[in-house]
């Protein structure tokens, strides 16, 4: 199998022959789907010989290989990337436009697979990118859903959300294997018996069974000629299942099995604020997780390969708690089917398993009640009682029969039910767990798992985490790439510590004026893109000041908010002369789970205080606050390269890392943000004066916890937060009602959990002094060619070779 010639005429051919083949149409006949489609079919005949010379090699030289086990990858758009891979994007625009066919038009068209909620799915992405760039042996294994994260739209500034049917056109990038399907059990009960050699064993019959269909996805590197493989599953209904039932004459109850089997894959879970009772979120878990390991051993391994040395094959990352449930099936299968002792099979898992934790946050570490585990996986829940039992005894050896702390450690809790704690059960298995920033992986170990980190020396470590330069920067900013290529050559591509290069070109004029006019012609670009989607407009000459992210309380929309109602207060009462203010648009971006009730008030005041700002003459035009809907990562590759100011601004202590303060920093926004997360290094990297610190620190955190914290004694001690509050809670922003938002306001006032009031002063003064830097343009560009400068550091390149060394062990290349 050889690939086309990478010529303009081959690629014209091999369209050409995608149209007519595949899609059974001539050029002149074809729909903009038809062309969209072959030539999604074309970039792949470059790769796909590649691809399955890489999977053959793997197969033959049974590299040790990581399988990253992720509930969710936010992809993005394929496109555009795969033909950046392959580097046939030149080639591709003078073919296509030799057909008469305009690249961009077709680039359009493709609906990007959004099968994860935010940061944690979009950091999946990012590590296969690089895996793949790096040459190194991965397969990704996750869920094809067919619904991915909903579209969100507005209906009076109130989200609603709409499904995201993102196959209804078909997916060129997918290849379905349904003959490599494995059958996946569920519910039932266990049983022993006694074996051959006379030895009591348990086994588990369950009661029902689902087929899981693997669908391969091509995870191209850039420019090395490797493809590494995403597999995710989808469900379908067993044959066996639906005969039985159909024969029994019960064509109805068939339909309905049917349906129930099949709806494992349907839908991504918006991440409910509601986690218990979801038992279907279980199934998906268990569905995909199970369907991974046995593909794993099935198609990865030589046959009749030892199993002892799996260890040496394969290390399962566990991308936070969502497929935890692998640790007792991995184990169910190596005692269970493969006949090992458990001690023998105790010993391989520990070894195969490494966890990364994505939270500080309790509510979102996740139990799964006993009851429920018992009746879906009743073998699962012996298993995991057999680890925590020998897990506990050596507590007890260690530190005694210190009851509380035995409470405190145990994988099951007992209030306020009876339940298994995955991130337990985790560490108990992991070589190796990890946070995701420096702050986040040190609050884990002093305050979230202490008991853990003595038990457990050395077992717990950080890997901060990383964006991949190929699509946040290569792709998204075309124009600042073309003038950083210019500077120090193309090696940052796959190498992003040589942006360091660019650091002395922050004192060169020159370079500062093409960098300024870039970063405008990019305000232009996402104006365009936004006039054509929402009908907005970003204001020429405008400070873009953004804030995108998953609306969530923590994160702090509502201080952003604030600071936006004060300045507009500030001027309609003028206090304030309107000419003093920088002019400014304010651009939001943020979906709330669907049932999480004060996020969703929070979009709608957003939007409620948009419509009247943008719309007082009194403000001139020159504050405007924008909310496009439906921010996802094609939305993202727009607005980052756009960005002068970049909003990381939750509550010290609360957000583990963010990835899009990195990609913000990258293309040279420059941050306003609390000690939190990531920003504590990139504040560092780039140094205190090119970043706009303010708020409490996390031990300041905790110290006013522990005092007793009382918002409304920071609304009763400052003038500008009392007349916002009050200018909200007054109905102006809701046409006189007062009750709309007054669920928003007495939050604020007396269940302020993230302590928006505490930090509002610090926030207000330190973008005060944002205002007065955006008034030397010049200084300000300064600082953002040094954003970029210093933070090759957060390449997900360098968070692979982190977990390479320290966690992996694997080959760097093959
Ligand atoms: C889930 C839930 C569910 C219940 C309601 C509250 C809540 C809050 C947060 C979450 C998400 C937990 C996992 C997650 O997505 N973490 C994100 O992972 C990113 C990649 O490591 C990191 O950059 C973000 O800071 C972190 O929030």
């Amino acid at each position: 199998m050889t690939a086309p010639a990478a010529t303009v005429d081959g690629f014209v051919a091999e369209f050409l022959q995608n149209l007519n083949l595949e899609r059974g149409v001539t050029l002149t006949a074809s729909s903009p789907n038809d062309r969209y489609v072959a030539l999604a079919y074309t970039v792949r005949d470059y790769l796909i010989a590649r691809w399955l010379e890489d999977r053959r090699h793997l197969r033959e030289t049974q590299a040790k290989t990581v399988c990253y086990l992720s509930a969710e990858y936010l992809l993005g758009r394929q496109l555009q990337n795969n033909l950046l891979a392959t580097d046939l994007t030149a080639i591709a625009t003078e073919a296509l436009a030799q057909c008469g066919v305009d690249l961009d038009e077709l680039r359009d068209l493709e609906v990007e697979p959004g099968l994860g909620n935010g940061g944690l799915g979009r950091l999946a992405a990012c590590f296969i990118d690089s895996l793949a760039t790096m040459s190194v042996p991965n397969i990704g294994y996750g869920i094809r859903y067919e619904y991915g994260i909903f579209r969100q739209t507005f209906d009076d500034g109130q989200q609603s959300e709409q499904p995201d049917a993102w196959l209804a056109l078909g997916s060129p990038w997918e290849f379905p294997h349904p003959e490599a399907a494995q059958t996946i059990g569920f519910g039932g009960r266990t049983e022993s018996y006694v074996d051959d050699e006379g030895v009591t064993r348990a086994r588990w019959v369950p009661d029902w069974r689902v087929r899981a269909v693997p669908y391969n996805y091509m995870v191209p590197g850039y420019h090395n000629g490797r493809v590494n493989t995403l597999r995710l599953w989808s469900a379908q209904a067993t044959d066996a299942f639906d005969l039985r039932i159909f024969n029994s004459g019960d064509y109805e109850e068939a339909v309905r099995a049917q349906t129930y089997a099949e709806n494992i894959s349907k839908v991504l879970y918006p991440e409910d604020s509601t986690p218990q009772g979801k038992e279907l979120r279980l199934q998906q878990q268990y569905f995909f997780v199970s369907a991974s390991i046995a593909d794993f051993i099935d198609t990865q391994l030589a046959d009749g390969a030892d199993l002892a040395t799996l260890p040496d094959k394969v290390i399962f990352q566990l991308n936070d708690t969502h497929p935890v449930i692998a640790v007792p099936e991995l184990m169910r299968v190596l005692v269970d089917e493969k006949g090992m002792t458990w001690d023998a099979a105790w010993d391989i898992t520990r070894q195969c398993f490494a966890y990364t934790c994505h939270t500080l946050l309790p509510e979102a570490l996740e139990v799964w009640s006993v009851e429920l585990m018992g009746r879906l996986l009743p073998r699962h829940l012996e298993i995991i009682y057999r680890i925590n039992d020998e897990f506990l005894a050596a507590v007890r050896e260690r530190f005694g029969d210190d009851e509380m702390r035995i409470r405190d450690m145990s994988i099951i809790a007992e209030f306020p039910e009876r339940s298994v704690r995955m991130a337990y059960l985790a560490t108990v298995a992991a070589a190796k767990v990890n946070g995701v920033a420096e702050l986040h992986s040190q609050l884990l170990r002093e305050k979230v798992l202490p008991d853990f980190d003595e038990f457990f020396p050395g077992r717990f470590i950080n890997v901060t985490n990383g964006v991949t330069p190929r699509r946040f920067l290569r792709l998204a900013n075309p124009d600042l790439s073309a003038l950083i290529t210019e500077a120090i050559g193309e090696g940052w591509v796959t190498d992003l510590e040589r942006l360091r290069e660019l650091e002395p070109y922050a004192d060169d004029a020159d370079f500062r004026s093409a960098f300024a006019q870039v970063k405008a012609a990019n305000k232009r670009h996402l104006s365009d893109v936004l006039r054509a989607r929402d009908g907005f407009e970003v204001g020429e000459g405008h400070m873009l000041d953004v804030m995108v992210k998953r609306l969530h309380e923590y994160k702090r929309q509502m201080l952003k908010l604030l600071h936006i109602v004060t300045t507009y207060e500030n001027i309609v009462s003028g206090r304030v002369a309107v000419a003093d203010v920088q002019p400014r648009t304010f651009l939001f971006g943020a979906k709330a789970a669907p049932g999480y009730v004060m996020a969703k008030r929070i979009i709608h005041l957003i939007n409620a205080v948009g419509s009247v700002v943008n719309a007082d003459p009194r403000v001139e035009g020159r504050l405007q606050v924008l909310f496009p809907p439906n921010y996802n990562v094609t939305l993202a590759e727009r607005v980052v390269p756009a960005a002068d100011l970049s909003e990381q601004i939750s509550l010290a202590g609360k957000e583990a890392s963010g990835t899009g303060n990195m990609k913000f920093a990258l293309n040279g926004a420059l941050t306003i943000g609390t000690d939190d997360g990531a920003n504590v290094e990139i504040r560092e990297l780039v140094g205190d004066e090119n970043f706009f610190l303010f708020g409490m620190a996390e031990p300041e955190v905790e110290a006013l916890w522990a005092r007793g914290y009382r918002p409304s004694d920071f609304y009763a001690a400052d003038e500008d937060l009392r007349r916002s509050i009050d200018l909200i809670a007054s109905g102006t922003f809701s046409d006189g009602d007062r009750s709309v938002f007054e669920p928003v306001v007495s939050n604020l006032l007396y269940d302020d959990r993230f302590m928006v009031l505490a930090d509002y002063r610090s926030y207000i003064d330190e973008q005060a002094k944002v205002d007065t830097a955006y008034a030397d343009r010049d200084a300000w560009t300064r600082s953002a060619i040094l954003n970029v400068g210093r933070c090759g550091f957060f390449s997900s390149d360098r968070s692979m070779r982190d977990y390479i060394d320290r966690i992996w062990h694997t080959p760097l290349a093959m």
